[in-house]
């Protein structure tokens, strides 16, 4: 070899190697309706002493936006696209599968377009995930009772060997992830006890459980056709899901801090999402704290103006409540013991990373899917309207906190408008990974997300220029700088011709609770934000819901 290029080389191989160094490990850590002000640091009184913690150390934002739904944001977390471009243009219409025909329903993420987990790896990540996955996919080509189940619940339609296939390719391990361990789908229990059936998956296989801890379980659930509340009142040996979760975490953090590569995190928690189960003690520790449900979100409120992550005079949304309010407050009470639960384990997942000598190189998110849902009220989303799957900002804002020791400013706050599909191309430019130009043997669009680094080091961003949600085929929302129209707002499901199209139009800046609607008020804005949203959902072929209920027009829900 020549010597001018050998040294050339070494130098390569140097600057590669201080690169690899330098690169961070980054922990993606999720909740699953969890709302707006659920935790400490964003005026809740919920007792979140570890996040607190983390965001005294890092920074919170206030105008973060999820897609309003769980895997609609996991979706645009993973891919970087609005969610209707990989499948997920909406929320669950009954049984994901029916909706087949429709790519932008589908519900399973195209095998051609790249996940966040393939093109770290790629970049010489270490990929780990532990918890929900919810982004469609099965094991169905290895079972015939599945394939038999799956007959049943859609007659006359065809399974092909194709669409196994591309079912099992549908699964985190196939899409990029080293190791997962968690859970396929989304309704399930989150206590187990031995010997009991549960859905928990290691790698394409069921999990092998550790019924380690003892537990008093408190489980809540309406819902007469699942066994959600087998285990309730009982105590002894159980897994509980957010524990288990944290601890399977913990084993792939301790194992990949042995290794030279960077390593890359995602746990995604199945709580607070219903069912509602927790640890009785803590239960009981929160309906002592409940006793007056009124103040709850009217102190959020307050406690936001104080932390500077809501403005001093600006309207709030108050939330309705009903007046029996017994079921509701035990509802509330194991809400806040889910989330006092997630709390602790981010405390492990912390001690961990500073145990093995991993934290101060690793950046920590942490944030809600959406915000909490019906059954709360909305009050976790004070002082916001609305409720998880609904798109007005109470359904789509979540807290936000980013920790990163010597780069992120202690105690900050950042104002500016970051979505939750800003995060692949975030990670991606601090692995030093270019989006590619095509994947799998098909050209790639480039990326709807923008990365948030200059944001997490405290510069301004130029804001998008646009950014749309849609829900079902029909709520759509578009914003445009300080501007937010809604087509079709609430729990509308058309299914008959419904005369004229609702709008409601605010001003988030001088309004960001949506008190006032300016649509009457504004009718050239409306028609110029309403025509760039059919553009859009022309773009992403949403499907009416109108329309997808046709596919079974015996089963419309
Ligand atoms: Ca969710």
């Amino acid at each position: 070899m020549n010597k001018q290029f050998f040294a050339m080389g070494m130098a390569f191989l140097a600057a590669v190697a201080v690169m690899a160094a330098e690169r961070p490990n980054m922990v993606i850590i999720m909740s699953d309706d969890s709302g707006y002000s659920d935790l400490g640091c964003y005026g809740g009184e919920i007792d979140t002493p570890n996040l607190d913690k983390l965001a005294k150390k890092g920074m919170r934002l206030s105008n973060f936006y999820t897609n309003g739904r769980c895997s609609p944001t996991r979706a645009s977390l993973l891919s970087g696209l609005d969610c209707a471009k990989v499948g997920f243009g909406g929320g669950v219409v009954g049984d994901w599968s029916r909706e087949m025909p429709y790519p932008a329903h589908r519900a399973r993420m195209p095998y051609d377009i790249p996940l966040l987990p393939e093109l770290m790896k790629e970049a010489g990540y270490r990929t780990l995930m532990s918890g929900k996955w919810h982004m469609g996919g099965s094991t169905m080509k290895f079972s015939e009772g599945s394939q038999k189940v799956w007959k049943q619940y859609h007659e006359g339609w065809e399974l092909t060997q194709e669409e196994m296939e591309q079912d099992y390719l549908g699964l985190p391990m196939q899409r990029g992830f080293d190791e997962y361990f968690g859970l396929y789908g989304a309704q399930n229990s989150l206590f187990f006890v031995p010997g009991q059936a549960h859905p928990m998956m290691e790698g394409n296989g069921p999990a092998k459980l550790k019924y380690d801890r003892e537990y008093n379980m408190h489980c809540f659930s309406k819902r007469k056709d699942m066994n959600y509340n087998v285990n309730h009142g009982k105590s002894g040996k159980a897994f509980y899901a957010t524990d288990g979760v944290t601890d399977r975490a913990v084993e792939m953090i301790e194992d990949a801090s042995k290794l030279q590569e960077p390593f890359m995190l995602y746990v995604a928690y199945r709580a607070p999402h219903k069912p509602l189960q927790a640890p009785e003690e803590l239960v009981q520790k929160y309906l002592k704290k409940y006793g007056d449900l009124d103040v709850i979100g009217p102190t959020r409120t307050e406690n936001l103006k104080k932390e500077k992550l809501y403005p001093e005079d600006a309207k709030h949304f108050k939330a309705w409540l009903p007046k029996e309010r017994d079921e509701l407050q035990l509802q509330f009470a194991i809400h806040a013991a889910m989330i006092e639960k997630i709390d602790e384990n981010v405390g492990h997942l912390i001690q961990t990373l500073k145990k093995t000598g991993e934290l101060d190189n690793t950046l920590v998110l942490y944030f809600s899917d959406n915000g909490a849902a019906a059954h709360t009220k909305g009050i976790q989303n004070a002082p916001y309207n609305g409720v998880k799957a609904l798109m007005w900002e109470g359904g789509t804002k979540s807290h936000f906190i980013a920790a990163w020791p010597g780069k992120i400013k202690p105690d900050s706050i950042s104002h500016e408008q970051v979505w939750v599909g800003d995060l692949m191309p975030t990670c991606l430019e601090l692995a030093g990974a270019a989006y590619p130009k095509t994947f799998r043997g098909k050209k790639t669009d480039g990326l709807d997300g923008r990365s948030m680094l200059p944001v997490l080091v405290g510069k301004k961003r130029e804001p998008a220029e646009t950014l749309f949600f849609n829900d079902k085929g029909q709520q759509t929302v578009i914003y445009q700088g300080r501007w937010k129209l809604l087509i079709e707002p609430g729990w509308y499901l058309q299914t008959l011709d419904v005369p004229g199209i609702a709008y409601e139009l605010y001003d988030l800046e001088n309004d960001p609770s949506e008190t006032k609607n300016l649509a009457d008020a504004k009718p050239e804005m409306v028609q110029r934000l309403a025509k760039a949203c059919d553009k859009w959902i022309e773009e992403c072929g949403i499907v009416d819901y109108a329309e997808l209920i046709k596919l079974r027009p015996n089963d419309p829900y």
